[in-house]
């Protein structure tokens, strides 16, 4: 089987990243410059007309969407028990993963891009303000969830990696985590894990020859 994942630095392609490195799997990624445009590409939209990543290709087949590549990526390599075995659990697995990709990543989306959504001039404060709060509100319900807990299940599962991307791209947006104990606990335990320490090793190197190559 031949396993592509279309990747960007920084970007939520992180999630499968990780997925598929806990997965076990062996697999090809091509990354890609977004501030180089390069989602734009005739070549990338006729693989994404979303013009998106992540991607993931199999032996040619085409997915989008995160929250479907995490499920492909789980029921593929069932030893590595990347959802819940409980068919309600394993629902919910996919729920939280739907609300990470629909419920709190436009917001992220808002604060680093107001002008996608809103034209009116000098309004972008006003854009990322509003988005912000909508963030404090999701991660005091993924805080509420986490209370007690190492991960969202019993165990590391794949929504684990998708909300470990939403925590870091808040982050870098500077959100304050003092009140989400619970989340930036998650987050420290994530970011200790091998996969997520071999995606960030892999994202240094891809920005650096990205660099080299500018
Ligand atoms: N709903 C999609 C969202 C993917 C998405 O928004 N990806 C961003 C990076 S985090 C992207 O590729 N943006 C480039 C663009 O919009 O041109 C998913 O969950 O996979």
């Amino acid at each position: 089987m031949q396993i592509v994942l279309y990747y960007a630095p920084i970007t939520c392609a992180l999630a499968p990243y990780i997925t598929l490195t806990e997965a076990g799997a062996q697999f090809e990624v091509r990354s890609l410059n977004l501030r180089k445009d390069q989602q734009h590409s005739p070549e990338y939209l006729r693989l994404n007309p979303k013009h998106k990543v992540p991607v993931l290709v199999v032996d040619g087949e085409v997915l989008t969407e995160s929250a479907a590549i995490q499920t492909w990526i789980a029921r593929s390599f069932p030893k590595a028990k990347l959802l819940p075995a409980d068919p309600w659990q394993e629902l919910k697995a996919l729920s939280l993963m739907s609300w990470c990709s629909s419920g709190i990543h436009p917001f992220l989306a808002r604060i680093n891009s107001p002008a996608k959504v809103c034209d009116v001039p000098n309004a972008a404060d006003s854009v990322r303000r509003i988005a912000q709060a909508q963030l404090v509100e999701s991660f005091q319900i993924a805080d509420n969830l986490l209370a007690g807990r190492e991960f969202f299940f019993e165990h590391f599962t794949a929504p684990d990696a998708h909300f470990f991307w939403c925590m870091r791209r808040a982050k870098q947006f500077e959100v304050d985590f003092a009140p989400f104990k619970h989340c930036a606990a998650h987050f420290e335990r994530m970011s200790t894990r091998p996969s997520v320490q071999k995606l960030l090793a892999f994202e240094k190197s891809t920005l650096d020859n990205f660099a080299k190559a500018a």
